[in-house]
């Protein structure tokens, strides 16, 4: 008998990667998705099933985490073996913005999934996967960070998470439940979404590589992530759901690097040597050389000499956050020890994958004319 598994926020970068690793093991797959006025299923419109088809294995539903009425049928009509609840206001800068709205999808969006399960008498069945985040330390208490590391918080999509990581443990605890925290570290890919800082610089770079010659405005470049990749760190949330009891983990690469460091290796990759100077909000970025072949080979035409002495980065303020994360790194001990976790991705390789990937997708026409370019600073 195959295993039912139900995704919230199916149509997200992991959702997309879970959806089609869950496949591939044989899980029949149900998708929740927001309705919206225009298609938002581009990142799972390769697996998707025709409903007019037999023998379909994965389902969609329309459906949102601030409705209780929906989330509740849709647990009750699918019966699902595992809840992957990854649905989120996933933006740390937008949750400024929408603090309240952040809180009612991410905090009691989770609520509402266990309690789903807790009334309909899933509570022996459903075992439940919460997405929880590296934000959680925040103003971090002790590097690198683990299980055991306090947590604090610095914006209102972490404070949201907060309630939803211990809310799912206060669940396992109190009625016994299979409900497991993934705490993942930031985890990119070529499907991430434009606005995280990893893409934005890569389509930023790939833009340029191409003869664009824009400028690319970031936030605070000191900032440093432990970046890995979301194909590895969607098995390991398949893993956390197939341990006989429910715990929590850390998953995360164990190295940190600088948003400077991420932006000098995506030039990097197609030849290009950047040279940051300045300080603070006066700091800028120039290409100071260009390796011809290398960029020739990567990028597929040119020898990269139109950016010579070009300023390619400057910061713009309106990027900074009213607080700040200033430094993740994780300690992944427990998940290579007791999951067997390890990631197969490394930053080379993943800064590889994704610079491929944008150099492809920036050099279609179509995507000028659709104005990817212009929009390409427009992000938070
Ligand atoms: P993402 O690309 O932003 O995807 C979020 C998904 O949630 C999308 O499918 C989105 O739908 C859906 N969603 C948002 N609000 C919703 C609502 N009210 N009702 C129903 N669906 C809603 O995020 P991701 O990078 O895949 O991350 C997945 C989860 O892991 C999130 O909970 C995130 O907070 C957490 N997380 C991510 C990272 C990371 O580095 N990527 C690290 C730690 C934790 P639309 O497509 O319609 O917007
Ligand atoms: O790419 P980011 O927006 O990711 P952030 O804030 O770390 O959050 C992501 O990872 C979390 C896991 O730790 C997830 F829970 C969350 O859902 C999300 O996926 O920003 C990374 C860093 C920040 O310090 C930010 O201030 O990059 C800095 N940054 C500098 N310039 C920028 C920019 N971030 C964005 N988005 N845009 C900029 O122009």
């Amino acid at each position: 008998m195959s295993k039912t598994a139900l995704i919230t926020g199916i149509t997200g970068q992991d959702g997309a990667y879970l959806a089609e690793y869950l496949l591939k093991q044989g899980y029949i797959v149900h998708g929740i998705k927001r309705r919206s006025s225009s298609l938002n299923t581009e990142r799972i419109d390769h697996i998707y099933d025709d409903p007019h088809n037999s023998g379909r294995r994965l389902f969609l539903h329309y459906g949102d985490m601030t409705d209780s009425l929906n989330i509740t049928s849709l647990v009750q009509k699918i019966q699902p073996d595992e809840i992957y609840n990854l649905a989120a206001m996933s933006h740390v800068k937008v949750s400024f913005e929408t603090p309240e709205y952040t809180a009612n999808a991410d905090a009691l969006g989770t609520l509402r999934i266990l309690e789903a399960v807790r009334m309909l008498g899933l509570t022996g069945h459903t075992r439940i996967y919460q997405a929880s985040t590296s934000e959680l330390y925040g103003l971090v208490r002790q590097v690198p960070q683990s299980e055991d590391t306090p947590f604090y918080p610095r914006s209102p999509y972490a404070v949201a998470k907060l309630y939803g990581y211990w809310i799912t443990v206060n669940y396992r605890e109190a009625y016994g439940m299979h409900a497991s925290n993934g705490i993942l570290f930031n985890h990119e890919s070529p499907i991430r979404g434009e606005t995280f800082v990893t893409r934005k610089i890569t389509r930023a770079v790939s833009r340029m590589a191409l003869g664009c010659d824009d400028c690319l405005y970031l936030g605070n470049m000191s900032a440093k992530r432990d970046w890995g990749h979301a194909k590895d760190y969607v098995r390991a949330m398949h893993l956390i759901l197939s341990q006989p009891e429910p715990d929590d983990y850390v998953i995360a690469t164990g190295i940190t690097t600088s948003v400077r460091d991420f932006v000098r290796m995506a030039f990097g990759y197609i030849g290009a040597e950047i040279e940051f100077s300045g300080e603070g909000t006066a700091e800028e970025g120039r290409i100071v050389s260009v390796n011809g072949e290398l960029f020739n080979s990567r990028v597929g035409t040119g020898d990269g000499s139109h950016l010579k002495g070009r300023r390619v980065v400057a910061v713009d303020p309106a990027y900074f956050r009213p607080t700040e994360v200033e430094m993740l790194v994780g300690d992944n001990t427990k998940a290579r020890t007791k999951l067997g976790w390890q990631p197969q991705y490394d930053l080379d390789a993943l800064i590889a994958d994704m610079m491929k990937s944008d150099l492809k997708l920036m050099a279609r026409e179509d995507y000028l004319r659709k104005g990817g370019y212009r929009t390409m600073n427009y992000f938070e």
